[in-house]
């Protein structure tokens, strides 16, 4: 049996892991013509192709707590990282699995961390949890070193489109509309309760960088790591990049593309930024 495992939800984008056990539960995107499943095997491009030209209702679905359980699995500690429970689900059922677990196998620990995030700042935290264990730390000092870490990462993002948003709920109307104008691109970032907290509306994809870039500043970026997660706009994800290696040549910076819920959600064009404040 496997002493840690890690696991998350979809969210996170994040498929595997390199050294330490782990899994992840979907959640899914409904249209009135399909259901898309968010694991390793959908494919985005053919979701998001065919939301764009979809006129009807869509929503998401979390996991609840029975799928969470499946993820769990066999071992002796799980880490278990979720989407913002402000917006979702997903952390409620994750602590609802957690209870079912823990009375299941008494000796068995679960650690549930809301990540009031989403996305690529998931990512970061999913990496630093693989570190600690790695570094032989017992399942007590990693529960709290990656609460501490998680005070000191941040989620930025930009998105040419808050409709999904705006139709389920996760954002009021008033903040959708801004961005709905043609050429404003919204830039905001994850607040401390974990929902949207708008900072800059830009006219063009430039401005919107600038932007992002002095509001990294702002949060405390000072050239540590950074995860730019995009949904479909590989140029400007790039761009994003040698500005940030421009100024912070420290940095360390991945890049990769969305996979269903924030593709859904960040919408095409869109992108999110997780990093390390100092
Ligand atoms: O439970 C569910 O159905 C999932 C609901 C998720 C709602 C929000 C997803 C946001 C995805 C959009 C930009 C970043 C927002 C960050 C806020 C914490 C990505």
């Amino acid at each position: 049996m496997a002493q840690f495992k890690i696991v998350t939800d979809s969210s996170s984008d994040v498929l595997k892991l390199d050294t330490t056990p782990f899994a992840s539960a979907p959640l899914k995107i409904i249209t009135a013509n399909k259901e898309y499943v968010d694991d390793e095997h959908l494919n985005v491009e053919e979701m998001v192709n065919d939301l764009q030209g979809y006129k009807g209702r869509s929503s998401t679905s979390c996991p609840n707590a029975e799928d969470w359980l499946q993820t769990f699995g066999d071992a002796d500690f799980v880490f278990c990282v979720t989407i913002t429970g402000t917006l979702s689900g997903s952390y409620n059922s994750a602590l609802s699995a957690k209870t079912i677990y823990e009375e299941t196998y008494p000796d068995r620990k679960v650690f549930v961390l809301d990540s009031k995030s989403t996305g690529p700042e998931i990512a970061l935290i999913l990496e630093k949890l693989e570190e600690l264990i790695s570094e032989n730390k017992d399942y007590d000092t990693i529960c709290e070193e990656i609460t501490n870490y998680c005070q000191s990462t941040r989620l930025l993002f930009m998105l040419e489109s808050l409709k999904n948003l705006a139709n389920n709920g996760r954002v009021n109307s008033l903040v959708a509309k801004m961005a709905g104008i043609l050429g404003i691109r919204l830039v905001g970032k994850a607040s401390i309760k974990g929902d949207l907290e708008p900072l800059n509306k830009c006219r063009g994809e430039r401005k919107a960088l600038e932007a992002t870039v002095e509001n990294m500043q702002k949060e405390g970026f000072g050239g540590g790591k950074v995860i730019i997660a995009h949904c479909f706009n590989i140029s400007i994800a790039n761009e994003l990049k040698e500005m940030i290696v421009s100024q912070f040549p420290s940095s360390v910076i991945k890049i990769y593309s969305c996979r269903g819920l924030c593709s859904f959600y960040a919408e095409k064009g869109g992108f999110l930024i997780g990093f390390e404040a100092e």
